[in-house]
C-alpha cells in the first residue's frame, strides 16, 4: 500500500515538474504572412522556422484589391504580404507600408539590377522587395477545346459556355480586353476603357464565373475548359496531376506582365522577423528552389547559375523573345485607377 501511495506522489510531482517547465518555455515567436496561394517551394517555410526558431502562420488572398482592402481596413498582425508592383506606391501613399531597412536584408544584393533598373516600379526598394514576376495568359485543356486560337477572344466562342472563367481581378480582365482592342493595358483614355469594358461584358456571358483561384483545380478536374490564368501557377497544376492536355498559351495580341513584391505593414508587430524572412527569401539557393517550384522569375541574379537546364528551357519562366515583345507591364495608374474602378463595377453589375 505504502509503495503504491510513494509512486502516486512521485507521479503527481513529475506532472507537476512538466506543467511548470512548459508554462516557463519562452514562446516562440509568431511571423504572420499574407501571400497569393502556392507561392513558397515545398519544406522552405518549415526550414525558416527551425532556422529562427519561430513559427509562420500563413493565410492567402486572391486579389490586390482584397489584400489592400483588409490593411486599408485596418487589419493589423500582418507582418510580410506580398503586393504586385503596381499597387505599392498607393499603399505607401496610404500609410500602409514601412520603410525597408536595407541594412537588416543583406541578401537584397542578389537582386538582379537589370530587373530593377528596367521593371521593378520601386526601383530603390524603399518599401517593397521584388519577389517573383511572371505573365497572364489562358491556359486550356487540348482534350476538350477544339480549334484553339491563342487569342483572348476564346472567351467568345459560345460552345465553351458555362466551361470557362476570368481571373476576379479588374486589371488583369481590363487588360486583356484592351491589348484585345489594341490599345495599351495601362490605358488612362476613359473612352477606351470603356470600350474594354464593353468587351468583359460580352465575355461575362460566357463564363461559369470570375475566379482567381478555384480555376487551377477546376481545370485539372475538367470542370473548367478554358480560364485567364497566370502562367506558373498552371505549369504547378500540370506537374501535380501529370496532366498534359492542359496548356497555357499567350495571347497573341499581348498580355499583361506583373512583379509580386514582399513588404512589411505598417501594423507589424515583428519587423525584426519580417526582415529575416525577406532575406531568406532573396538566399539564392532559396531563391533557385522558389523559381523552380512556381515556374515564375524570382530577380535573384545569384540564384540563375543554379537552375536547372530544364526550367532555363521553360518558356512559361524566360518567355521566348518574339513573345516577349507583345507582353505589357503592369503599370500604377495614379488617380487614374478610379477609372478601372468603375469600368470594373460596370462589368460586375452587368447581367
Ligand atoms: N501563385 C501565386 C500567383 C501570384 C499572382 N500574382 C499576380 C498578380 C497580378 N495581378
Amino acid at each position: 500500500m505504502k509503495t503504491k501511495s510513494a509512486l502516486l506522489l512521485a507521479v503527481g510531482l513529475l506532472a507537476g515538474l512538466l506543467l511548470t517547465l512548459t508554462a516557463c518555455a519562452p514562446k516562440k515567436p509568431v511571423l504572420h504572412v499574407y501571400v497569393w496561394s502556392d507561392y513558397f517551394a515545398e519544406g522552405l517555410i518549415k526550414e525558416f522556422e527551425t532556422l529562427h526558431n519561430c513559427r509562420v502562420v500563413i493565410d492567402n488572398y486572391d486579389s490586390n484589391e482584397v489584400l489592400h482592402a483588409k490593411l486599408k481596413g485596418g487589419a493589423t498582425g500582418y507582418d510580410v504580404v506580398f503586393p504586385s508592383s503596381y499597387v505599392v506606391n498607393l499603399m505607401v501613399a496610404e500609410g500602409l507600408l514601412q520603410e525597408i531597412n536595407h541594412a537588416r536584408i543583406p541578401n537584397l544584393k542578389n537582386i538582379d539590377p537589370v530587373f530593377l533598373a528596367n521593371v521593378s516600379i520601386d526601383k530603390k526598394m524603399h518599401h517593397s522587395v521584388p519577389y517573383m514576376s511572371g505573365a497572364t495568359g489562358i491556359a486550356y485543356r487540348s482534350d476538350e477545346v477544339k480549334d484553339f486560337v491563342p487569342s483572348w477572344r476564346m472567351f467568345e466562342r459560345a460552345d465553351l459556355a458555362g466551361r470557362m472563367t476570368l481571373l476576379d481581378d479588374p486589371r488583369e480582365c481590363l487588360g486583356a480586353a484592351l491589348k484585345t482592342l489594341g490599345y495599351s493595358m495601362n490605358s488612362i483614355d476613359e473612352t477606351e476603357i470603356n470600350a474594354a469594358a464593353d468587351l468583359v461584358i460580352q465575355w461575362k456571358k460566357n463564363i461559369a464565373r470570375f475566379e482567381s483561384e478555384a480555376f487551377k483545380a477546376g481545370i485539372a478536374s475538367k470542370e473548367f475548359h478554358l480560364v485567364q490564368a497566370w502562367g506558373g501557377d498552371i505549369q504547378q497544376v500540370i506537374d501535380a496531376n501529370g496532366d498534359e492536355n492542359i496548356v497555357f498559351a499567350l495571347p497573341r495580341e499581348g498580355f499583361p506582365m506583373w512583379e509580386d513584391t514582399m513588404a512589411i505593414p505598417a501594423g507589424s508587430d515583428n519587423v525584426a522577423l519580417a526582415e529575416k524572412f525577406i532575406n531568406f527569401m532573396h538566399d539564392a539557393a532559396v531563391a533557385a528552389r522558389n523559381i523552380e517550384f512556381n515556374y515564375y522569375l524570382c530577380p535573384n541574379a545569384a540564384a540563375y547559375p543554379l537552375l536547372s537546364d530544364e526550367i532555363k528551357a521553360n518558356p512559361i519562366v524566360f518567355i521566348p523573345e518574339d513573345l516577349l515583345r507583345k507582353g505589357e507591364q503592369t503599370l500604377e495608374l495614379g488617380e487614374h485607377l478610379a477609372k478601372y474602378t468603375k469600368a470594373w463595377d460596370r462589368v460586375k453589375a452587368a447581367n
